[in-house]
Protein backbone atom coordinates (compact mmCIF):
# COMPACT_ATOMS: atom_id res chain seq x y z
CA UNK A 1 0.00 0.00 0.00
CA UNK A 2 1.57 3.29 -1.04
CA UNK A 3 1.60 5.94 2.02
CA UNK A 4 1.43 9.74 1.44
CA UNK A 5 4.25 11.22 2.86
CA UNK A 6 3.91 14.73 1.56
CA UNK A 7 6.19 17.15 -0.27
CA UNK A 8 8.17 18.70 2.25
CA UNK A 9 9.22 15.36 3.47
CA UNK A 10 10.11 14.19 0.06
CA UNK A 11 11.91 17.05 -0.43
CA UNK A 12 14.16 16.32 2.69
CA UNK A 13 15.07 12.98 0.83
CA UNK A 14 15.95 14.80 -2.36
CA UNK A 15 18.44 17.83 -0.40
CA UNK A 16 18.98 20.44 -3.34
CA UNK A 17 18.99 18.90 -6.77
CA UNK A 18 16.42 21.56 -7.28
CA UNK A 19 12.88 19.84 -6.36
CA UNK A 20 10.86 22.14 -4.77
CA UNK A 21 6.93 21.85 -3.75
CA UNK A 22 3.97 22.53 -5.80
CA UNK A 23 1.85 25.60 -4.87
CA UNK A 24 -1.47 24.37 -5.37
CA UNK A 25 -1.10 20.96 -5.00
CA UNK A 26 0.67 18.07 -2.81
CA UNK A 27 3.51 17.60 -5.21
CA UNK A 28 7.34 18.03 -6.14
CA UNK A 29 8.62 20.07 -9.35
CA UNK A 30 11.66 20.44 -11.31
CA UNK A 31 12.74 21.59 -14.58
CA UNK A 32 15.73 20.35 -16.62
CA UNK A 33 17.10 21.56 -19.50
CA UNK A 34 19.38 20.32 -22.15
CA UNK A 35 21.26 20.87 -24.77
CA UNK A 36 18.73 20.86 -27.06
CA UNK A 37 15.31 18.92 -28.07
CA UNK A 38 16.83 15.54 -28.54
CA UNK A 39 18.50 15.25 -25.16
CA UNK A 40 15.45 16.44 -24.05
CA UNK A 41 13.49 13.82 -25.82
CA UNK A 42 16.11 11.49 -25.26
CA UNK A 43 15.59 11.61 -21.56
CA UNK A 44 12.26 11.52 -21.87
CA UNK A 45 12.08 8.80 -23.71
CA UNK A 46 14.53 7.05 -21.44
CA UNK A 47 11.99 8.09 -18.12
CA UNK A 48 9.25 6.46 -20.07
CA UNK A 49 10.61 3.28 -20.21
CA UNK A 50 11.64 3.11 -16.34
CA UNK A 51 8.06 5.23 -15.76
CA UNK A 52 6.58 1.89 -17.66
CA UNK A 53 8.50 -0.42 -15.39
CA UNK A 54 7.39 1.36 -11.96
CA UNK A 55 4.00 2.00 -13.10
CA UNK A 56 4.69 5.23 -11.91
CA UNK A 57 4.45 8.35 -14.40
CA UNK A 58 5.21 11.99 -14.36
CA UNK A 59 3.47 14.75 -15.27
CA UNK A 60 5.56 16.64 -17.64
CA UNK A 61 5.95 19.40 -20.01
CA UNK A 62 8.49 19.91 -22.47
CA UNK A 63 9.56 22.89 -24.73
CA UNK A 64 12.50 22.51 -27.00
CA UNK A 65 15.29 21.79 -24.79
CA UNK A 66 13.29 22.39 -21.36
CA UNK A 67 11.18 19.44 -19.68
CA UNK A 68 9.36 20.64 -16.51
CA UNK A 69 8.19 17.70 -14.19
CA UNK A 70 5.39 17.27 -11.36
CA UNK A 71 5.71 14.49 -9.31
CA UNK A 72 3.02 13.20 -7.26
CA UNK A 73 0.85 10.31 -6.97
CA UNK A 74 -2.49 10.35 -8.03
CA UNK A 75 -3.37 6.96 -6.09
CA UNK A 76 -2.70 9.06 -2.83
CA UNK A 77 -3.36 12.59 -4.19
CA UNK A 78 -0.70 13.65 -2.88
CA UNK A 79 3.45 12.69 -3.04
CA UNK A 80 4.71 9.60 -1.55
CA UNK A 81 7.94 7.14 -1.85
CA UNK A 82 7.04 6.34 -5.35
CA UNK A 83 8.19 10.04 -6.40
CA UNK A 84 11.54 10.16 -4.87
CA UNK A 85 12.56 6.99 -6.55
CA UNK A 86 11.23 8.50 -9.55
CA UNK A 87 13.36 11.62 -8.84
CA UNK A 88 16.03 10.00 -8.25
CA UNK A 89 15.94 8.08 -11.65
CA UNK A 90 15.53 11.52 -13.65
CA UNK A 91 18.63 13.06 -11.42
CA UNK A 92 20.51 10.55 -12.29
CA UNK A 93 19.46 10.16 -16.34
CA UNK A 94 20.06 13.97 -17.05
N1 LIG B 1 1.43 7.38 -11.77
C1 LIG B 1 1.35 8.30 -10.81
N2 LIG B 1 2.12 9.38 -10.86
N3 LIG B 1 0.51 8.13 -9.80
C2 LIG B 1 -0.29 7.06 -9.68
O1 LIG B 1 -1.04 6.94 -8.73
C3 LIG B 1 -0.19 6.09 -10.71
C4 LIG B 1 0.68 6.30 -11.77
N4 LIG B 1 -0.93 4.99 -10.66
N5 LIG B 1 0.74 5.42 -12.78
C5 LIG B 1 -0.81 3.91 -11.58
C6 LIG B 1 -0.21 4.33 -12.90
C7 LIG B 1 -2.19 3.30 -11.72
O2 LIG B 1 -3.09 4.22 -12.29
C8 LIG B 1 -2.21 2.01 -12.51
C9 LIG B 1 -3.62 1.50 -12.70
O3 LIG B 1 -1.42 1.08 -11.85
Amino acid sequence: MTKRIGANAALAQLDGHGWTASEHRDAIAKTFTFRDFAEAFGFMARIAIAAEKLDHHPEWFNVYNRVEVILTTHDVDGVSERDIVLAKIMDAAA
